[in-house]
């Protein structure tokens, strides 16, 4: 075995059912082929999020028992602010209960009508909440980050040429802060380089224009960086951590992922007139500023998940086990994205079913048939999700890319379930002209992939 086994032995078991073909295919049939709603309980191997599906450890399990409940200055508050200050080192920590909400607080409180929020790619919750609040969410990553054949070891970069010629054709003015989300999830959990964050940092220096990150996963970030550039191979994860962010002025956090909780999130900041800001409006929607969205015994979840994330033997294990993944498919021919990102794989629908059309939405089409054939779920990122009609002609609008995201779940399951769910699909790509076309039957006008219902197109 090229990668190393598990650095954690299981104390307790949660049972997983594995349902007869027959089954699963009555279980599609009543989901209108949408795995959205598939009940969880009748699917064997859940690769729909590594969001909020963490297992926690028994370290994290004790720390609930300490909860301190107390509406105001709960002591897990004031352990999870030194534990988040620590790592981050950001003056402000304001809790919140998960990514989105801290997304929404920031922007609702600094943006203006009109102004633009760069990104190297905007997750899809980042983009509402800027386009929400009447900005521009724009994408400035690198352009090999679009080729999904290209090897490049940090296809999450951002490109400062765009960068600096959106600076100087819109005005600084315009720009009230720059995001850079690490790892870059909608490109495919690819990595920031530190080289790239750092002259972000000074690009942006020169037009006083904040830089914040979405550090969902940024360890993960950090643990490619020692692994890729120059300088950091003997440097701890958190210093590289704390390198990261010397360069930013804030951050929004969704715990959900390198939080390793289930639950979870904060904004870290140095503005104090903006953090003052914020903090109102917390009180208004989330909760008091010492547990934000988040019962006491939840922060305390918090603070140790984001030590225990830092540990380099679980990093090690986690990005190998998913790295791992997809060199089982790739030595069987299947189409995934390159390189192999921090959190998932993402299978290539178009060249994994080039005989289904992308109107018959093929990356759907391969996620119904990898539930039906394998009781395995994972998530359509393609024509479902990001198809529209144009306003002006009528016409579909397809992206460019059609995939399959296999995101996995942190310390959830083993490596005979990475190898299940290998050779399932292998399998599937051995058989895969049987695999057929979908037609939409039923869309809502937003966020359609969510409730779509389709059927099978016949022929
Ligand atoms: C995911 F289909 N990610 O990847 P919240 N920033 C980034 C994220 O990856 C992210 C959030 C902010 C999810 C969950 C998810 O339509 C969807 O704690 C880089 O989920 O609010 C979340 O963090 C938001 C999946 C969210 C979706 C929305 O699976």
């Amino acid at each position: 075995m090229d990668f190393p086994s598990e650095p954690f032995r299981i104390k307790v078991v949660e049972p997983i059912r594995r349902t007869t073909r027959e089954e699963r295919e009555k279980l599609i049939q009543n989901a209108g082929n949408n795995v959205f709603n598939i009940p969880a309980d009748a699917i064997y191997v859940d690769l729909l999020t590594d969001s909020g599906t963490s297992a926690m450890s028994d370290n994290q399990w004790a720390g609930l028992m300490l909860g301190d409940e107390s509406y105001a200055g709960s002591k897990n508050y004031y352990h999870f602010e030194a534990t988040v200050r620590d790592i981050f080192g950001f003056e402000h920590i304001i809790p919140t209960h998960q990514g989105r909400v801290a997304e929404n607080l920031l922007f609702s409180t600094l943006l203006e009508k009109g102004q633009i929020i760069p990104n190297n790619i905007h997750f899809d919750t980042t983009r509402a909440n800027v386009e929400y609040n009447g900005g521009q969410a724009l994408d400035l990553v690198i352009d090999e980050a679009y080729d999904p054949h290209l090897e490049h070891p940090f296809k999450g970069n951002m490109d400062l040429n765009k960068l600096e010629r959106l600076i100087k054709n819109q005005g600084r003015h315009r720009i009230p802060l720059v995001m850079m989300t690490i790892t870059n999830n909608s490109g495919g959990g690819q990595p920031v380089s530190m080289q790239n964050i750092r002259e972000t940092r000074q690009l942006l220096k020169q037009y006083e224009i904040p830089l914040f990150f979405d550090a969902c996963r940024f360890a993960e970030n950090c643990y490619f960086i020692k692994e890729r550039e120059e300088g950091y191979q003997d440097k701890p994860i958190k210093e590289i951590a704390g390198e990261i962010f010397s360069h930013g002025d804030g951050c929004t956090m969704s715990a959900k992922k390198d939080g390793l909780v289930n639950m979870g999130g904060f904004i870290g900041l140095n503005d104090d007139a903006l953090s003052e800001q914020i903090t109102n409006r917390l009180i208004l929607i989330e909760g008091f500023p010492t547990y934000g969205g988040m019962a006491g015994r939840d922060m305390e979840a918090v603070s140790r998940g984001l030590q225990e994330v830092l540990n380099e033997d679980y990093l090690r294990f986690r990005i190998s086990q998913v790295r791992n993944l997809g060199k089982m498919l790739d030595d069987q021919g299947v189409p995934i994205l390159k390189p192999v990102g921090g959190h998932a794989i993402y299978l290539n629908a178009r060249e994994f079913l080039p005989h289904i059309p992308q109107h018959q939405f093929p990356a759907q089409a391969l996620t119904v048939a990898l539930f039906r054939e394998a009781g395995i779920r994972a998530v359509e990122i393609g024509g479902l999700m990001f198809g529209h009609k144009d306003p002006e002609t009528g016409e579909d609008v397809f992206p460019e890319l059609e995939m399959v995201r296999l995101a996995i779940p942190r310390r959830v399951y083993t490596t005979q379930h990475m190898v299940y769910v290998a050779e399932s699909i292998t399998k599937l790509y051995k058989e895969r002209e049987k695999i057929k076309g979908l037609r939409l039957v039923h869309e809502s006008p937003v966020l359609r992939h969510f409730t779509a219902r389709l059927e099978e197109v016949e022929g």
